[in-house]
């Protein structure tokens, strides 16, 4: 059965009803924040000054409208549940932001903690062979990840391109994660392998792919479409340059679940978090919180250290202790 369109004339009086039934009348002043049930779209996407809502109006749910925002509004973020009314024109102001269930972010050049996305279930951290993967960037994301409260799974893609001995060498670095407990999933966008399995994991979940420029993730994300949804950067492309194909987050809605892309980055700012907050983020250490015999130990050559000893009993891997080193001593470091 066809959905039924409304005329803009009809639009324009729901969204004018709406606005006084919820006392946002343009003269007012509202509160920013406001309760879920009463918002009636949702932010898919964000340029500059616009951000593209997606009404979740019953008569008109899924039709996108290009909007200004109330200026005493915080930055939205793709994944904001939000109200919004017509503005009498072809676009609408969204004004009001509805409560954040959560969101990922990360640092800004101020050591501020920026939002990228909210309302989400998941965040995928993309690697692959090329661009290099760097151990420590994924441990970055597992930090900022573990302190926001988030789900992580970890997914190296293009598979296709990695010969036996290569993957021995990634499979070595996986299995460090694996063993601490993270889903860690193998796939290729370019010939499809391991997508079955990634679609059960995303299915009925918002969820974000993050991860370096170059990785795959809008090739992913059109793989999952079987449609072309995303730019995707062209074959000559290099990742060493700073080039993201990907300039802003949106969300898609695919077959049983919902994907948010995302820009790639090549540092993984956590200038908004310290050293207590890096050691929770590694989630193995947590078991020997408060175990070292000095109550201010750097884990690093103090006697009595839990961790030291963890790490002689094969308990913790000496590569991720290594990296655990790497973030503390580069905090001071905005961004
Ligand atoms: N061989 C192979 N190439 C892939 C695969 N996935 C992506 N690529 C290629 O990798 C390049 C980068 O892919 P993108 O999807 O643009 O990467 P991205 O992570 O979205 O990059 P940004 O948007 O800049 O963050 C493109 O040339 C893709 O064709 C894969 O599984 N195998
Ligand atoms: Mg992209
Ligand atoms: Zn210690």
């Amino acid at each position: 059965m066809s959905k039924r369109r409304l005329s803009k004339h009809q639009l324009a009086r729901i969204s004018q009803n709406q606005r006084k039934e919820l006392g946002f009348d343009q003269t007012d002043s509202v509160d920013t924040q406001t309760s879920l049930e009463k918002c009636n779209g949702r932010i898919t996407s964000h340029y500059g000054q616009h951000v593209d809502v997606e009404s979740l109006i019953t008569e008109d749910k899924g039709r996108v409208i290009r909007c200004t925002q109330r200026s005493n509004l915080p930055k939205l973020v793709t994944g904001d549940l939000v109200v919004w009314a017509d503005d009498g024109a072809d676009g609408g102001v969204v004004l009001a932001l509805g409560q954040r269930r959560n969101f990922f972010g990360r640092s800004n050049f101020e050591g501020r903690l920026k939002p990228i996305a909210a309302n989400i279930d998941l965040v995928l951290v993309v690697f692959a062979s090329s661009p290099t993967p760097h151990v420590s960037l994924i441990d970055r994301y597992l930090v900022a990840i573990e302190q926001l409260q988030l789900t992580a799974v970890l997914i190296l893609n293009k598979l296709d391109l990695l010969n036996e001995v290569e993957l021995t060498e990634i499979d070595n670095m996986l299995s460090v994660y694996i063993d601490i407990g993270y889903p860690v999933l193998q796939v290729s966008a370019e010939d499809g392998r391991g997508l079955p399995e990634l679609k059960q994991v995303l299915a009925n979940q918002t969820t974000i792919l993050v991860g370096q420029s170059g990785v795959g993730k809008s090739s992913l994300l059109n793989k999952l479409s079987n449609g072309k949804l995303a730019e995707v950067a062209p074959l000559s492309a290099t990742w060493d340059r700073g080039t993201h194909t990907t300039t802003t987050s949106s969300l898609y809605h695919m077959p049983g679940f919902d994907l948010i892309d995302s820009p790639g980055i090549r540092e993984f700012g956590l200038g908004h978090i310290d050293e207590q907050q890096v050691f929770k983020g590694f989630i193995e250490f947590r078991p020997f919180s408060g175990s070292c015999k000095f109550r201010d130990c750097s884990h690093r050559t103090e006697p009595g250290c839990a961790i030291q000893s963890a790490v002689e009993a094969g308990q913790i891997a000496v590569k991720r202790v290594e990296s655990y080193f790497r973030i503390v001593d580069s905090l001071g470091e905005l961004g």
